[in-house]
This record gives C-alpha cells, structure tokens and sequence, in this order.
C-alpha cells in the first residue's frame, strides 16, 4: 500500500497509509493530492501539507468561523480568503448573513473539492447566500469597495501562494475591507513547530489593530499540537462577550457542532505562558 508522507515541517511530519489514491496532479498554483485513509476518511494536501480531512475537519472550520461569528453578534457581510474545499463556507452560510463572499485563487481546489469532497462543503457552494470569486486574495482585498463584518484568512501556511496572505500589506488591505467593529481572523499554524510566524503575524497585526491575540484549536492532522488562529479587531469588547450571551446567540443557530462550544470559545483564548512568551512586539 502507498503511503503518503507530510513534508511541511522537515524534519518531523504524518504519514497516512493510502487506501484509494481520488486524484493527484498540479494545479496552476500547487500540487494537490486527494486520497482515502481508514482513519481520516478523505483528506486534501496541496504542497506536501495535509490541508483537511473530512474527519477531523470540524475543529478548524467551527472554530475559525463561530468565534468570530458568534463574539461579533451582528455579522451581515463575511469574507474568506482562500477555503476553496468549502469547509469554512458551510460553516459561515448556517449563521443569519446577507452573504458570504469567498476569493480563492485556485479554481481547481473548488472543482476537485466539490467532486471528491462533497462532504466538506456540504452543499454550501449552493446555498443563496455564498459568492465565490475566483481571485487573488491580495488583489481582492486591495481593490474591492464592499465591506465586511468578519474577514476569515483560512490559507495554506506561508509558503507558495499563500505566503502574500501573512504580510503586512495583506494584513492592512483587510483592515481597509472591515466595517467599523470588524474583526480578523487568520490562520496561523502550530506555535510549537512555527513560533516565528506567530511572532511574525503577532508584530504585523498588532500595528495595525488595537486588540491582537491568538486562540486555539486542536487539529490532530495539523501536527503538533495546538494551532493558533490569529484575531485582530479594534473593538475589545468582541473577547470579551459573557458567556450567557453567547450562549443565547449559539442556541439562537440552531445548530449542533463537534467541537464549538460557547464555553470551548471563551476557553479558546487562554493561552499556555510558552505561547504567551510568542506574543512580544
Ligand atoms: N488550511 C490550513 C492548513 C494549515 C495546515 N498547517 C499546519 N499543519 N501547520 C486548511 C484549509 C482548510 N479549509
């Protein structure tokens, strides 16, 4: 049987054992694989780096949309960077929005996710309040005059054509496309294998908005252990929603989750003191 072994990290990584390879080629932008483990269940890599498994999915994608989501309390407009598996739109479509925008730049990973991924985006592509844009994030950003509530930068890590989406000017062009109150998610990787991105993205943020900080989930496909999702907004009170209210806004969806929780978000923002210790200016 064929094995299929992560590269990202050098020299410690995953291998999964290939029980059905579903495609493998290059894109214009990456090198993407999608194949069955008995595990996992279908997982996406694109550049030698696992990007999602329909199994273990649940932790990235509800916590990168909820707690925003849910601590803005009044989203109408979100945009996601990237997310072409859909994993992040279906998540975004179950909250009360006018839209939910998604710029990704690879057309392919939409085309091959939708035919041997359907479960990730669970029909969301479909749904009347999803727009995709095929676009460069970088441009989008630096050019639309639409304004959104939430920014959601679900990328690959910094490397191939995710890379612009952790710099400064990408940084400033999304702060230019949130509404007063905004706030910015990102995806930020694994303190304990990527510190100097996380201190990277900690400075680069922090000069741009007033409250800067990480939260956790915990991806076991993101090799590791914890990963941090970066959070930047100018309004403060957004971390700080009491717990009842955002239970009362969680139950107000309807919905059942893997991994959210009003309390797992409020959690989310306690950070071990090794992580901490990342966050210097
Ligand atoms: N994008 C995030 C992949 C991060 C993997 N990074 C890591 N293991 N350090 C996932 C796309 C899913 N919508």
């Amino acid at each position: 049987m064929m094995q299929y072994l992560e590269t990202l990290h050098g020299p410690y990584g995953q291998y999964f054992a290939v029980e059905r390879e579903l495609y493998r080629d290059k894109t214009d932008y990456q090198d993407l694989v999608i194949f069955e483990n008995k595990i996992f269940g279908k997982v996406l890599a694109l550049d030698g780096a696992i990007q999602t498994t329909t199994r273990d999915n649940h932790p990235y994608h509800e916590m990168l949309l909820h707690v925003p989501l849910l601590a803005h309390g009044d989203a109408k407009q979100v945009l996601i960077i990237g997310g072409g598996d859909g994993g992040s739109l279906r998540e975004a479509v179950k909250h009360p929005l006018e839209r939910a925008v998604m710029v990704e730049i690879d057309s392919e990973v939409i085309d091959l996710s939708k035919r041997y991924l359907p479960e990730l985006s669970d029909g969301a592509f479909d749904n009347p309040k999803a727009e995709v844009v095929i676009a460069d994030g970088c441009r989008y950003v630096a050019e639309t005059t639409d304004r959104f509530d939430v920014i959601v930068v679900d990328s690959t890590d910094p490397i191939g054509p995710g890379k612009v989406l952790f710099t400064s000017e990408f940084y400033r062009d999304c702060k230019r496309c949130l509404n007063p109150g905004g706030i910015l998610v990102t995806q930020h990787g694994v303190p304990l294998l990527q510190a100097d991105e996380l201190t990277d993205g900690y400075r680069k943020l922090s000069a741009l908005f007033d409250d800067v900080t990480f939260y956790l989930t915990v991806v076991p496909t993101y090799t590791g252990g914890a990963m941090t999702l970066g959070w930047a907004t100018d309004e403060p009170r957004h971390r700080k929603v009491p717990l009842g209210k955002l239970e009362e806004r969680f139950a107000g969806l309807g919905i059942e989750t893997h991994y959210y929780s009003p309390a797992v978000h409020q959690g989310a923002f306690a950070l071990p003191p090794d992580v901490q210790r990342l966050l210097t200016k």
